[in-house]
């Protein structure tokens, strides 16, 4: 980290304008599809983050509300910050198929974002390179660097620096790129000129994404419920993933891309060229048995540098084995699930159970012909009248 020093004496004759357009330009030799400037004043955004905390949506996300009002305000996390410079780099990688993964139960689903390497270091490399040439320029200057992790409100600093609106999903989303990609951040005390903030929403009158989430996870306009959520469930949460949601995890195993999928705005993606974004061990198309049998040794070996390693073999076990308790039945998916029946971890224990009792339901309703769709009717009638 370098610190927030910004000396006026070291930068007298220092031209704004001319900074912010280098840092543009830069930007886009580094890979960074935007870039924009804002200032450290969040508004209302400190008013919904405490309301959703107060909500409880963080679930155990502990850390979320930790750091008091650092989060919301960038100077009191960097002293001296002046600035914060919002960058977006896209992750989609090229040919990879998104909505037909989801068709296909017995394959795994990892989010988009996660197929290659951890993107942290990346962005967090890039970012530097962005102030390493701007120090070229100018000499030392006080900066930064922030991707995801730390406390810092990501969406609200990209929307106010122009980068794009909060749709209905909570995703930054650009009218010409969608929401497919990352968000990081160079706090500094430079005194750059501003961009204005990205005004008015285009989501107009859709409510796909609220619709389609498959487990209801977005209760209001941008406001999502994570403890509902699946990339929540999938990620960041321990334990037991609650009963209620497993079925509708289908064969999401890691993170979740529906109510992007579904946006409107999603098909202006452009590919990403990032090496580092290509999917590794065919992540984008894996059987989810596949993956199940890898052994820990593997798991650790084939996710290392991937942002699935910092699920663990535990929880890895966890997730595919509701994929699995999802999928059609099949004798593979039913061997492969009793090696681990006697798993010593009680979490994964009690997952590889509840899916082996969905795979022989759905062996059992295999060989009971369906209802006749009249019988059917006159049933629900006679339910309806007695409840009456
Ligand atoms: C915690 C977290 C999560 C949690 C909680 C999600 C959430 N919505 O908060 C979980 C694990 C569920 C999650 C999931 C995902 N995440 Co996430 N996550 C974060 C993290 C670390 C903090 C987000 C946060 O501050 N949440 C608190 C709430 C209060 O903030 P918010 O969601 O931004 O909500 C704002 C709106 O509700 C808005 N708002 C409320 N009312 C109103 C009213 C009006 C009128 C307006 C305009 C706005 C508004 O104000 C809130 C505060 O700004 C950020 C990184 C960071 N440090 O910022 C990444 C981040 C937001 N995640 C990201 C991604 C990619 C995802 C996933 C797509 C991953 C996946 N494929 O599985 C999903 C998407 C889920 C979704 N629809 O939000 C990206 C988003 C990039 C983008 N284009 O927007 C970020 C920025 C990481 C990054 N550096 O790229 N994530
Ligand atoms: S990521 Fe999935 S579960 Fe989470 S809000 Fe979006 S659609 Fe719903
Ligand atoms: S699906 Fe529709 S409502 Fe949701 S974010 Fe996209 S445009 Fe907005």
């Amino acid at each position: 980290m370098t610190a927030i020093r910004f000396d006026p004496e070291r930068h007298r004759g220092l031209d704004p304008q001319a900074v912010a357009d280098s840092l543009r330009h830069w930007a886009r030799e580094l890979g960074f599809q935007q870039l924009g400037i804002t200032d450290t004043e969040l508004g209302d955004h400190e008013q919904y983050l405490q309301q959703w905390l107060a909500a409880g949506y963080h679930g155990e996300m502990d850390y979320m509300a930790r750091h008091g009002s650092k989060r919301s305000r960038p100077a009191e996390l960097q002293p001296g910050t002046l600035r914060v410079i919002s960058v977006r780099m896209d992750y989609l990688p090229p040919e990879v198929e998104s909505v037909r993964m989801l068709a296909h139960p017995e394959r795994a689903y990892v989010a988009r974002y996660a197929l290659g390497r951890d993107y942290h270091k990346l962005i967090r490399k890039r970012l530097a390179q962005l102030a390493g040439k701007l120090e070229t320029e100018i000499g030392p200057f006080g900066y930064r660097a922030f991707v995801d992790s730390a406390p810092v409100m990501e969406r609200a600093l990209a929307q106010k620096a122009g980068l794009g609106w909060f749709g209905r999903n909570a995703m930054i989303l650009n009218p010409r790129a969608g929401s497919l990609f990352f968000l990081g951040e160079l706090y500094t005390d430079l005194p750059l000129p501003l961009d204005p903030p990205f005004e008015g929403a285009h989501c107009g009158s859709c409510r796909r994404c609220q619709r389609w989430c498959p487990t209801g996870a977005i209760v209001d306009d941008a406001v999502v419920d994570a403890r509902r959520c699946i990339s929540y469930l999938t990620i960041e949460k321990h334990g037991p993933i609650p009963e209620e949601f497993r079925r509708a995890m289908g064969n999401r195993v890691f993170g979740c891309d529906d109510c992007q999928l579904v946006c409107p705005f999603t098909r202006f993606t452009r590919a990403s060229r990032e090496a580092d974004f290509a999917p590794r061990h065919e992540l984008d198309r894996a059987r989810l048995v596949d993956l199940f049998n890898w052994s820990e040794a593997e798991f650790l070996a084939n996710t290392a540098g991937s942002p699935l390693r910092r699920l663990g073999y535990e929880r890895w076990l966890r997730n595919l084995a509701v994929g699995l308790g999802n999928a059609p039945f099949s004798s593979e998916i039913v061997s492969a699930l009793r090696t681990r029946r006697a798993w010593p971890d009680d979490v994964v224990r009690e997952h590889v159970h509840w899916a082996l009792s969905e795979q022989y339901r759905r062996r059992d309703e295999a060989h009971d012909p369906p209802a006749a769709p009249l019988v059917e009717a006159g049933y629900r009638e006679v339910i309806a009248k007695s409840s009456a």
